[in-house]
């Protein structure tokens, strides 16, 4: 089992339409990590109404998340599985980095400049600050590991400069109160294997996204069998057979993308990939990528569903894990009160 130090913890917003990035960058790698690691997954409602949300759309889309974890195979029982907003620790610990964290730090966030676009003016100050609310998640359970995929290197480094400054800003303070002095771990990204970053099925050059108005753009987790079949025989391609090894996939990113899926579901690599389909036609390709996709996919989609009939079950779930995380969270936040110097409520 793990370590007493390590943890991992890591999240997923619920925004809608979850597609296989999401689940071979993230939900996948959950399911791997359990048996060596204490691990927390999150639904991170509160990140997601960073942007506005229809509340009834909201609500479906939490439990959908939570239904997908537990599809995949992630334990909600040995495991800690909640939603974000029934621990208000995370709100609470993500003021105190609003503190902590430098404007400068943000200003540099890949990630905002992206969502907020040209309208950066009208961007909400919840998107803004989103890397803290990410910090706060990680660090409320001092958590040492966070498998996430390639988009989130970049806030997980602002989440290692928090912490890193809050130990540094109050080392006196800590050791006073007779704490760890590393309070705060820095936590490390896991971010490895074939699919860290899914790319759209119609443009090789942008991620597979849940914001994407294409539909076609993206394999669904509620896709089923002839959906996920249209759309990886619509997927573009180049004219090119595929490639006898790995160095030729440079510059072809859309045969890298098919080629990267494939390596994830099948949990092999490019080059077992290319050993045994290298030289085939993209036709070929297509349909043994079909048939491995709908394979691993439809027993989770079909459990998923099976679990979104029944939110009472979901909820309830949700509930128990909420309170085993907020008893590991509340911790933190106490000796973080302490170390900061306020009055506690006696
Ligand atoms: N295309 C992707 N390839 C690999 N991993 C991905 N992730 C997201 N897209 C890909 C990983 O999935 C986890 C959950 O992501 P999220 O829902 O919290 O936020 P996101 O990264 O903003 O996801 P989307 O799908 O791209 O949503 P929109 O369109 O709203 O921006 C994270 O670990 C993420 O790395």
């Amino acid at each position: 089992m793990a370590n007493a130090q390590e943890r991992v913890f890591s999240g997923v917003q619920p925004t809608g339409n979850l597609h296989l990035g999401n689940y071979l960058g993230a939900i996948k790698r959950f399911v791997e990590l359990q048996d060596r690691f204490d691990c927390l997954y999150c639904v991170v409602d509160l990140h997601a109404i960073t942007v506005w949300q229809d509340p009834a759309e909201l609500k479906r889309s939490i439990r959908e998340v939570a239904a997908a974890f537990l599809a995949a195979g992630v334990d909600g029982e040995k495991h800690i599985v909640f939603n974000q907003s029934q621990v208000p620790q995370h709100a609470e610990l993500a003021w105190v980095f609003n503190c902590v964290a430098r404007l400068g730090w943000l200003n540099r966030m890949t990630q905002f400049k992206e969502k907020a676009g040209k309208d950066r003016e009208n961007a909400s100050v919840g998107l803004y600050a989103y890397p803290n609310l990410m910090a706060a998640d990680i660090l409320a359970y001092r958590a040492t590991h966070v498998p996430v995929g390639e988009d989130q290197k970049q806030h997980l480094e602002l989440a290692r400069d928090i912490a890193q400054k809050f130990n540094n800003d109050f080392a006196a303070s800590i050791a006073e109160h007779g704490l760890a002095e590393k309070f705060f771990p820095l936590p490390e990204p896991l971010i490895a294997g074939p699919a860290t970053r899914v790319m759209s099925l119609r443009d090789g050059s942008k991620k597979m996204s849940k914001s994407e108005p294409s539909d076609a753009s993206r394999i669904n987790l509620t896709d089923d069998a002839d959906q996920i079949a249209q759309k990886i025989r619509k997927a573009k391609t180049d004219p090119l057979p595929l490639p006898e090894a790995v160095e030729g996939l440079k510059d072809r990113p859309e045969a890298d993308n098919l080629v990267g899926i494939y390596a994830a579901l099948a949990d092999s690599d490019p080059a077992g990939v290319l050993a045994e389909h290298g030289g085939s036609q993209f036709s070929q390709f297509k349909q043994a990528l079909v048939d491995l996709t709908v394979a691993k996919l439809s027993p989770i989609t079909a459990e998923m569903k099976r679990l979104v009939a029944d939110p009472g079950h979901i909820d309830r779930t949700l509930g128990r894990g909420a309170e085993r995380a907020e008893a590991i969270a509340s911790e933190t936040m106490g000796d973080v009160k302490d170390i900061l110097g306020f009055v506690r409520r006696t």
